[in-house]
């Protein structure tokens, strides 16, 4: 009898044990988040409040999460792909783990305008993720470079990359292309006045012939580093996410430098995407994970955001945390009038993806 109880014991000391362990995560976090898109002291805020230490490694293109997370224990807890194409996609390999929502009593602070979006685009969305960033892609220039180079030149225009007149006057100062294939093919088609969602080979064949013969007048191919090279002067033209153009005009308005960049979003369309915060199925500290997404939900915290990163997030009384100067920043807080250009860019059938990634290796390698 003693002995079985001492046994029992042991048990259900045991059982407690591995219980506590289990409710109580190691106060660590691994967060994968786009570079330039946090402010400062949003990490130190976080780690302060919670006592939860963060390790925070940045990308630059969807396509490197992608990478990651389907290889299997990339060991982040919180990730931020674009809600479109890319996380409606990736749903279905079944690579992220459910929101658990009583954990995340801010998601009644997100914009419904945002959410609706979302859900309206894909049901499956909000299952696995709340948004974080609205992003338009579109283009910056040197303004003094292209008025020496090229004047009269269509400033509004997707023309100043993809019509050879116009970038091969710019080509000795530099332009630069996202390294990025759903934003180059997209932004091809919408020059050409094709449907950027268009799947038809004929279509693929033309927008790669655009962006063929802009090739030779394109410098390089790279998603981040075109905004320190902007505002040192060292590019005339980027293709870039909207809020890093405008980080490369703070920039060098910062270093008063002389160079003066307008940043814009091109009259023949632009691509929008939502941002969203995810938990990878096999994250190792899911609680902390959800306690984060929470803490990026507050206004007080996601406002200080916009303010640093020039991108419009999703959280409703954020605007009291940011300033006169981004308020009425058109390329953050676009008018109703260029909104109407603004496309997304649902997922596309595998064939064609396969299709649309093979010509960009090509037309990357010059084969
Ligand atoms: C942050 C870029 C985020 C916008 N540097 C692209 N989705």
């Amino acid at each position: 009898m003693l002995k079985f109880l001492a046994v029992a014991a042991v048990a259900a000391s045991t059982t407690l044990a591995v219980q506590a362990f289990a409710g109580e995560e190691e106060k660590s976090l691994n967060v994968y988040n786009w570079s330039d898109y946090i402010a400062s002291d949003t990490i130190s805020r976080f780690t302060a409040e919670t006592g939860i230490k963060v390790n925070y490694d940045v990308y630059d293109s969807n396509e490197m999460v992608e990478a990651k997370l389907m290889a299997g224990n990339s060991g982040y807890d919180v990730v931020f792909p674009s809600a479109l194409p890319f996380l409606a996609n990736q749903v279905k390999a079944g690579i992220y783990r459910p929101l658990d929502k009583a954990k995340l009593g801010n998601i009644a602070n997100l914009e419904e305008g945002v959410t609706a979006s979302l859900n309206k685009a894909d049901a499956e969305i909000l299952k696995f993720s709340v948004p974080y960033m609205v992003a338009a892609t579109g283009a910056a220039y040197n303004k003094a470079k292209i008025e020496a180079l090229a004047p009269g030149a269509p400033t509004d225009s997707w023309s100043l990359i993809f019509d050879p007149e116009w970038s091969g006057k710019l080509k000795d100062c530099g332009i630069s292309l996202l390294d990025d294939p759903t934003e180059v093919f997209a932004a091809a088609l919408v020059w050409l006045g094709k449907d950027p969602n268009s799947e038809s080979p004929d279509d693929l064949k033309a927008a790669s012939a655009v962006i063929e013969r802009a090739r030779p007048n394109i410098r390089y191919f790279h998603s981040s580093t075109y905004i320190n090279d902007l505002a040192n002067g060292d590019l005339c033209v980027a293709h870039g996410y909207g809020g890093d153009l405008i980080q490369a005009r703070d920039r060098a308005a910062e270093a008063k430098n002389g160079v003066d960049l307008q940043v814009y979003l091109p009259k023949e369309g632009a691509n929008v995407v939502i941002d969203v915060m995810a938990i990878p199925a096999d994250a190792p500290h899911p609680e902390n994970a959800h306690a984060f997404i929470d803490f990026m939900m507050r206004a007080d915290v996601v406002g200080p955001i916009t303010e640093a990163v020039g991108y419009a997030n999703a959280v409703k009384g954020a605007d009291a945390y940011v300033s006169e100067d981004r308020r009425t920043d058109t390329v953050i807080f676009p008018s109703e009038e260029t909104k109407k250009n603004f496309f997304a860019l649902p997922p596309k059938s595998p064939g064609y993806t396969r299709l649309m990634t093979r010509e960009w290796t090509r037309l990357k390698t010059n084969r």
